[in-house]
């Protein structure tokens, strides 16, 4: 069976206590992952802290950037073994994986050695009383180890999102991987070695929450910053474990986040983004849409669309082309998904599509598979409106009036995403201008730019990440005062 270690001080740590590791694809046993109890986070924390106070603390950032920059190269020479990884893991198609999750994985080291190339800084002149003055300048240093808590649906893209620029301000990491998604976070670690990465500077501890390696890290009082991506409950009770030693989070959460689709859209283009937004890898996107608002003159033709569209999916094995849907990543997660289906029926949807599960063949009957499911005909107050579902499925109302579209949008405990689709310049502007989310596209879905500040409003997070936002979090400022 494969073995699947931590990663400590730059070696490959077994230990005695051991979890399974299931396929979704076929509930196939894949792997044995190495569980780290509180000695091996302690030996994690220790390594990265005598990193920051080895080599690596010395280096010029002229020096991190071009190991970032071989990071990256290296994630790249070995595109296959990643993208094998991380579709054994999750069960998501190849075609997903290798244009989004593993390019991203490299992305997330270029595009933050670039930016820690060009950080701006102070530099104030002041007068002083004797007339010579004094210079201040600002200089940013690392915050220290920081603890990387990871979510298991974009495992190496939201792993390396935090990494990248924990790494290129200087700091060390102590990531723990979702106890569902442990192969690519532990590959990165032969990567690390590869490119020369000195020991201690990227370390691995597998396993999950509360009484374990998540809990054992949040809690670590040599752990100087906790970066989290994950459920809204989990960041809630890291903020509470940061809180002892008054250390800073940064929480990407959950979300409920809406589109907004007026009768002057382009029709094609709101469907074929609508599509990826509810179903791209099974729903299971924390920006993906969950609710579709739609003006009512286009209504049943924008039904019928993603109906044809849902129905067009091909579920399927990773490696097959014409896979459009994998699995869910786990049996638990199917229930949770399988739990508001029956709900929605029972509360009286409309199911235009899906609302089971499917027949599949041989073994695959076995895995984590849902239907894509659109439903009509609940209201804003219904739990399948309000509550974050994390599946292939959505939920599509008409609406009249813009302001009235707005209202519902916002009315919302989450604020993470919202996608308007209209040709009218001055709406799409009035409407982003009004939805409280972190990230408002026009015309488009997850179109990324590195740069841009990335975080949630309300309940889906706390603080931005991105460009130089990350600094922010990932550095503090130090002023130097310099009497002339
Ligand atoms: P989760 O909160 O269950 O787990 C996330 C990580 O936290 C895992 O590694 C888990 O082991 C760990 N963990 C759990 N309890 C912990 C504790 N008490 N202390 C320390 N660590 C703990 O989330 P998930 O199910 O892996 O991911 C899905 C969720 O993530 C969804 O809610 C989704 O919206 C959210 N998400 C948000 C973003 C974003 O950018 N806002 C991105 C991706 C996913
Ligand atoms: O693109 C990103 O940087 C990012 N953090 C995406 C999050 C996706 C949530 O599932």
């Amino acid at each position: 069976m494969k073995q699947i270690h931590n990663f400590i001080n730059g070696e490959f740590v077994a230990t005695a206590k051991s979890f399974d590791k299931f396929s979704p694809l076929d509930n196939a046993l894949i792997a044995t992952v190495h569980e780290a109890g509180k000695a091996e986070v302690d030996a994690a924390v220790a390594a990265a802290r005598a990193a920051l106070n080895g080599p690596w603390g010395r280096m010029t950032v002229a020096e991190r950037v071009d190991l970032l920059n071989a990071v990256a190269d290296g994630i790249n020479k070995r595109f296959d073994d990643f993208l094998a990884a991380e579709c054994a893991d999750t069960g998501k198609p190849r075609s997903l994986a290798s244009h989004i999750d593993i390019p991203r994985g490299a992305a997330n080291f270029k595009v933050f050695a670039d930016v820690i190339k060009s950080v701006p800084t102070e530099f104030f002149e002041m007068a002083t009383p004797d007339g010579r003055g004094a210079l201040n300048y600002a200089v940013r240093r690392p915050v220290g180890v920081v603890g990387v808590i990871c979510p298991w649906n974009l495992p190496l893209l939201l792993m390396t999102w935090k990494v990248g620029p924990a790494l290129a301000c200087g700091n060390t990491v102590v990531v723990k991987p979702s106890e569902e998604t442990p192969q690519t976070a532990t590959l990165l670690g032969e990567v690390m070695n590869e490119v020369g990465m000195p020991k201690g500077v990227y370390n691995v501890v597998h396993g999950f929450g509360p009484g374990s390696a998540g809990e054992f890290v949040t809690t670590h009082p040599g752990v100087n910053a906790i970066t989290f991506t994950g459920e809204t409950r989990t960041g809630a009770a890291i903020m509470k474990a940061a809180s002892d030693g008054a250390r800073p989070v940064s929480l990407e959460m959950g979300g409920k986040n809406p589109a907004i689709v007026f009768a002057d859209c382009d029709f094609d283009a709101a469907i074929e983004g609508t599509m990826r937004s509810v179903f791209a890898n099974c729903g299971q996107v924390c920006l993906g849409t969950e609710r579709v608002y739609v003006e009512r003159p286009i209504f049943d033709r924008f039904v019928e669309a993603l109906k044809r569209g849902a129905e067009g999916l091909r579920l399927g094995r990773p490696e097959d082309a014409a896979t459009g849907l994998g699995p869910l990543i786990s049996q638990e997660h199917k229930r949770k998904v399988l739990s508001y289906y029956d709900k929605a029926r029972a509360l009286g949807a409309t199911v235009v599509t899906g609302g089971g599960v499917p027949d599949m063949p041989g073994e695959l009957a076995n895995g984590a598979w849902v239907q894509p499911t659109i439903w009509t005909g609940l209201d804003d107050s219904s739990p399948i409106a309000r509550e974050e579902i994390f599946g292939p499925c959505t939920l599509i109302q008409p609406f009249d009036a813009e302001d009235e579209v707005i209202r519902r949008a916002n009315d919302t405990e989450y604020g993470l995403a919202c996608s308007v689709w209209t040709k009218d310049l001055a709406r799409a502007h009035r409407v982003a201008g009004q939805i409280e989310a972190g990230l408002v596209w026009v015309n488009s879905w997850f179109l990324r730019d590195l740069r841009t500040p990335f975080g949630g409003s309300k309940q889906s997070g706390i603080g931005r990440e991105g460009g130089v936002h990350s600094l922010e979090f990932y550095t503090e400022l130090k002023n130097v005062c310099i009497k002339l």
